[in-house]
Parts: C-alpha cells; structure tokens; sequence
C-alpha cells in the first residue's frame, strides 16, 4: 500500500493508483474531459491537472501514479487558472450552439464550464475548418463540435478493434476523421456507435429518424406498429430521472399508445421465434455435419464486421435473420394477413439500443415481405426525445401489456438484451427439444457476466456442447483468432458487438465519464435484464403461445420453406 496526502488529508492506496483514483477515495472530485475509465487514458486535456509538491510543473491526475510520502494539491490557484485556461481554450474553438445541440444539457464540457465558473471566454480567433458528415446510415460526426479528446478513437481501435477513425493532419488543422477525411459510411465502420456513447461532446450522434416516425404517426392512411428491443425496456427509464436498470417494460406500452402508435409489440416475441429456428439450425448442423461453431447473427455490428474482417466465418454465420428483422417480416405478412391490413399501409418502427439497426434495416437482404421489413429504427435516446416532445413523462405511466400477437414473449426473449443471453435462450430450447425432458435448472450462468470472453461445457443426451461467448468487437477478435488458429473448438459461438450486449450498445443513454468511473452500468442493466427473465410466467422460447400459433397457422415448422423465405438469410464479403 502506498500513503500519501491529497488537499492535506491522509489517503492509502494500493500501488499502481493514479492520482485521479486516490482522490474519488476520498470523495474528492477532480475534473476529467478526456478520461474515460477503462477506455481513454492518456493525460491529453490536462483538465485533471494537480500540484504534486516536488514536481517541475502540474500533472495530469488520471495519468499520474502515487507514491510513499506523496503530497499533492487539487485546489489551487495555479491549478484552478489553468484548468480554466484549457476550458476557454477549447471553448474558443468551439460551435457553442448548446440549445439547439442533442448532447444540450448532457454535455460534458457545458457542464464543466458551469463547474469550474467560466463566465467569460478570453480568447477569440481563428476556428478549425470543420466537417459536417451524415452519409452513414447510422453515425453523424460534427467536427465542429469536437475537442479532440480522442475518447471515440479509443472506443473504435481499442474497445471494439476496428479503428477506422483516427486524429489526422496536425496542430491547429487536427481532426478526428476516417482515413483521408473520407465520410463513415466510405470506409468499414461497423455502424455500432460505441463512439457515440464515448463522446463527451455533441461531435458524434445518431442519424436522427424521429421526422420519419412523426410523419407516419400522423398519416392517417399508415397503420404504425411499433417493436421495443429487449434491451430497452431496462434503459428508457435512466432518461426520465429513474434508476441505473430501472425496469420500464409495463411504462413503455402506456408511452407508445399516448405517443400515437396504433400497436405496441415485443421484439422479445421475435427472439423467441429466433431461438425455435436458430436452435433448430444448430441441431440440424450438429447431425448433418453442417458447417461449426455456428456463431449467431442478431447484432448487426457484428454481422459488417465479420463480413469486413472475418470472411472466412461468414459459413459459420447462422442464416437466421436478427430478431428485429424477423419481427418486420412477420409484421408484414402473417400479421398483415391475420388482421386483413394492406401491408404496404403497414409502417414498423423499432426502438433499438442499437445503432447499427439502423443500417441492418436498410440492408437489401431485408425486403422478405415484398417491402422494407422495417421502416425506421429509433435507438432509446430518440424515443424518450419523441416521449418529452410529446410531453409524456414515462416515469408517470400506468402499467399495461403489450399488444398480441407479436407482444406475447418469454423470459428468453428478454434475456437477448444481456451477453450470453441468446446462447442461454437457445440452450434452454435445444435442451428440451432433443432430450424431450424438462430443463430442471434452466439458468446457466456460466455465460452471464461482464468477462469480455466466457466458455462453457454443456452436456446434452451424453454429448459434450462446448460454448463460448464474446461481447465487443476486440474480444471477438480474440476469440475468433483462438478458433483460426486452432487453439480452441467450439460447437456455438455467440458475438454481440457492443460491451455488455445491448444494454450497452450505441443507442443507448450515455452516461459520463463521471458516472462510469465507479459504476459498470453494463452489468447493472444486464442484471435488471435478468430480473426480467425471472419474473416472466414463461422463460423458454419454445412454450411462447403466440410462437406456437404462428407456426401452426402459418409457417409450419422450423426451418420450413416458409421460415426460410422470411426469417433466413445469406451473408456475403
Ligand atoms: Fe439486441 Fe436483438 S438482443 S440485437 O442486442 O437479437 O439492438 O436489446 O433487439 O434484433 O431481440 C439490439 C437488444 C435486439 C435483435 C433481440
Ligand atoms: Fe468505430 Fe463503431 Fe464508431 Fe464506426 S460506429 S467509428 S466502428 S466506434
């Protein structure tokens, strides 16, 4: 243990804390901007700088290891003068359009400036040239915005392992872009919006889809249905003031119907579908020599990233269609059918954590009904705007029930939104389905948790399953590499692209770096995740009534001519 002093009080640390830690031991904040725990740590803004007694000049705190005897000093004027330097440095270079930015009253360097009182800014001049880029289907970047923190460049190369934006030119000219300033949707950006959530600032933000939503609401001609995604329903509630992981699945029904949407459904109904056909694939693949580890295809920003830099997996690529894609495609046929509606009047909206939904839907292989399955996909930040436009505060909702027959869903389902969760949700189906016996304890917690990589053995009928599980991309990259080279062999490999699985994924509400310094809000919303598994009636795919009625009246049996017309697909480099 180290002990040192912070601000004259005693504090004792393990060695190999920096100076930044040391203090929130002791509830002292120190301001951070570039600073994300685990994810950015590179001293660059200097806005955490402190006086260390001995040292030459200020020192960046969430850099700057302890050590014995160590005096440092947080609150001084010096220190105070050139924190507030930097900030009206960076403020002076910076748009300052705070009402009108969608970061406005949830940015980090707005909120500084209240804190550190800056009243005035010092300086004026020249501002960098900036770039304004909307061309991909998922992600805006606004360089006018832009602190050059380099906190997205950490989550695209490190976290994720795709690092298709980088700081380019030099000085002044600096800018945080794609490969010769080309545009995201030019280069092989995965659509997963892990730089969004990342961006302390408003320089990175969703491709906003709300006017599409709000035309088709108004149109008396459309009948607008809407999906939630597992994923959802334990995040909405952090926008309207509840708790990290506050579970909102009854709110959000009362929400949508205030908002407009004539049917509110469940994409848990569609994972539990995908679950009957995915788990079906896999036995099929298992007896009839088909090509193994089948790896599952339901996070989209998985899916581009295998087709951009794992080609050699996309046989291993279930051919099932991700549970929001299948939900559209049944929208607009069975149900379509079932409720005697024009399909081409049907409008499907989802609401995603996701950001890269955005793009999946858009993909050509998802036009099975005869149209665009889906029509426009709102992540969780967009449809709690749309919620406080309308002036519907979701935290006062009653509770009330989805809509049948696509809101009719198990806790399997629901367990999609977790990592891990689509492979629990399959085992407890194919458990059942080949051993024609009950699963006696259906959690299988070795693949719950936040481990970046997680491996089980599951004993099937004598046979020996073995399982693994990879959330974010860079660990996927470590799995997929253990398999290349040999040094592990799996039967069924689930990949989410996003840490944590959905309930972290780019869609979702960000939080600061503040609040992810002592909190995995991951694995809090994964955790309330399950919670709702374990308070579902029903918690295996295969016991969903409304599943078992649209196969009966409608597509037959798994993996049947039908499934395959609609729920299947094929993935291409
Ligand atoms: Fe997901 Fe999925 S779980 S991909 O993470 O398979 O986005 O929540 O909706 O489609 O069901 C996301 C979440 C979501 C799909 C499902
Ligand atoms: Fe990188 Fe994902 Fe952001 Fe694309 S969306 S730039 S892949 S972090």
């Amino acid at each position: 243990m180290v002990n040192l002093t912070i601000d004259g009080e005693k504090v004792q640390v393990p060695k190999g804390t920096t100076v930044l830690e040391a203090a929130r031991k002791i509830g002292k904040k120190i301001p951070t901007l570039c600073f994300l725990k685990g994810v950015n740590e590179i001293g660059a803004c200097r806005m955490c700088v402190v006086e260390v007694k001995g040292a030459r000049a200020l020192q960046a705190a969430c850099v700057y290891p302890v050590s014995e005897g160590m005096e440092v000093y947080t609150n001084t004027p010096a220190v105070r003068e050139a924190r507030k330097v930097t900030l009206e440095l960076l403020l002076s270079d910076h748009n300052l359009e705070c009402p009108t930015c969608v970061r406005n009253l949830n940015c980090e360097l707005q909120k500084l400036a209240e804190e550190l009182g800056i009243k005035s800014i010092r300086f004026t001049g020249e501002k960098h040239k900036a770039k304004y880029d909307d061309f991909s289907p998922s992600i805006v970047r606004d360089t006018s915005k832009c602190i050059l923190c380099r906190r997205c460049v950490s989550a695209c190369h490190n976290v994720q392992g795709v690092g298709v934006i980088s700081p380019n030119h030099r000085g002044f000219e600096t800018m945080v872009a794609p490969v010769y300033d080309l545009s995201l949707a030019e280069v092989a950006c995965v659509n997963c919006g892990q730089c969004i959530i990342a961006c302390p600032v408003g320089a990175l933000k969703e491709k906003d889809d709300t006017d599409k939503v709000w035309q088709a609401l108004q149109d008396p001609e459309k009948h607008v249905i809407v999906q939630i995604a597992p994923a959802v329903r334990v995040s909405l509630g952090e926008e309207f003031g509840l708790g990290r992981g506050a579970i909102v699945t009854k709110k959000i029904p009362a929400a949508l119907r205030r908002l407009g949407f004539d049917r509110v459904f469940d994409t848990d109904f569609a994972a539990d579908l995908t679950i009957m056909e995915e788990g079906h694939e896999f036995l099929e693949r298992l007896e009839h020599g088909g090509k193994l580890p089948l790896i599952t295809s339901c996070s989209p920003g998985w899916i581009k990233f295998c087709e951009h830099y794992y080609p050699e997996f996309l046989e291993n690529l279930s051919t099932c269609k991700s549970p929001q894609q299948m939900f559209g495609a049944v929208a607009k046929t069975y149900y379509a059918q079932k409720m005697g509606i024009d399909p081409s009047k049907i409008f499907v909206v989802s609401i995603m954590p996701c950001t890269a939904k955005k793009y999946e839907c858009q993909r050509p292989e998802m036009r099975s009904s005869g149209y665009q399955d889906v029509d426009a996909v709102l992540t969780t930040r967009e449809i709690s705007r749309m919620l406080r436009e309308a002036g519907i505060n979701l935290a006062a909702m009653p509770d009330e029930e989805f809509d049948e027959p696509l809101g009719i869903s198990t806790g399997a389902g629901a367990i999609f939104g977790a990592t891990g969760g689509v492979m629990e949700a399959a085992l407890r189906t194919v458990y059942e389905v080949v051993t024609g016996n009950e699963l006696e304890n259906i959690e299988f917690t070795s693949v719950r948790g936040v481990e970046g990589i997680k491996e089980a053995t599951v004993e099937i009928n004598g046979m020996k399953i073995n399982v693994a599980v990879a959330h974010g991309l860079a660990n996927a990259r470590k799995l997929l590499d253990r398999v290349k080279n040999k040094e592990a062999e799996y039967h069924f490999i689930e990949i989410m692209a996003c840490p944590g699985g959905c309930v972290g994924g780019g869609g979702q509400p960000i939080l600061s770096a503040d609040e992810r310094f002592d909190v995995d809000y991951r694995a809090v919303r994964g955790n309330a995740i399950y919670e709702v598994d374990r308070e579902m009636p029903l918690r295996k795919s295969h016991e969903n009534p409304a599943v078992q009625q649209l196969y009966k009246e409608f597509l037959g049996k798994p993996l049947s001519e039908k499934s395959h017309e609609l729920l299947h697909t094929h993935y291409t480099s």
